[in-house]
């Protein structure tokens, strides 16, 4: 069975969170806040709780943008990603040992040091749009495939 993950971005005004990832997945690349959901969780609660286990701040208004399937084929790797937008949050954002947070203008993402699908989906979270994609890997570094749809509900 396919593993969920959470993926969340405050994204306020013109800036967006992000956060260089200093350990696991997608180490040395700057990402959103996410991780496993626990048994017995809703996907929300699990987005709300990453972000506040790796940059210490909680989350305000937290809207579903998009789910991302990704599978890395060398790592036998899949999971669906559910991608939200943090519209506020309450508290500073702090340097943990999984996260140091950096905030980005949205025009100047920082794509070539982030998974190189993101470069694809990034626009339409970033125009509050929600999306569906596929994205296949052979490892964590070469993108083989990618899809990627608008949606009206997700
Ligand atoms: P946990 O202990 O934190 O629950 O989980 P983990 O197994 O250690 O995983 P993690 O490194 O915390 O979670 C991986 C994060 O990376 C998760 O937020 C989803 C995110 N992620 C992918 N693939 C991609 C991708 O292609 N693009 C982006 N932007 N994020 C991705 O897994």
């Amino acid at each position: 069975m396919k593993k969920v993950y959470t993926l969340c971005m405050p994204h306020i005004g013109s800036r967006v969170l992000l956060g260089m990832k200093k350990t696991s997945l997608g180490v040395g690349r700057w990402n959103g806040f996410g991780g496993k959901v626990e048994d017995g969780e809703t996907v929300e609660a699990a987005a709300r709780r990453e972000v506040t286990e790796e940059i210490g701040i909680e989350a305000g208004r937290m809207e579903k943008l998009g789910v991302l399937d990704f599978k890395i084929l060398d790592a036998n790797m899949e999971l669906e990603i559910h991608v939200f937008k943090a519209h506020d949050f309450s508290g500073e954002p702090v340097e943990t040992m999984e996260m140091r947070p950096q905030w980005f203008n949205a025009a100047e993402i920082p794509f070539e040091a982030m998974w190189s699908g993101d470069k694809y989906w990034f626009p339409l979270f970033l125009g509050g749009k929600k999306f569906r994609g596929r994205f296949l890997y052979q490892n964590d570094s070469k993108l083989l495939e990618n899809e990627l749809a608008e949606v009206a509900e997700i």
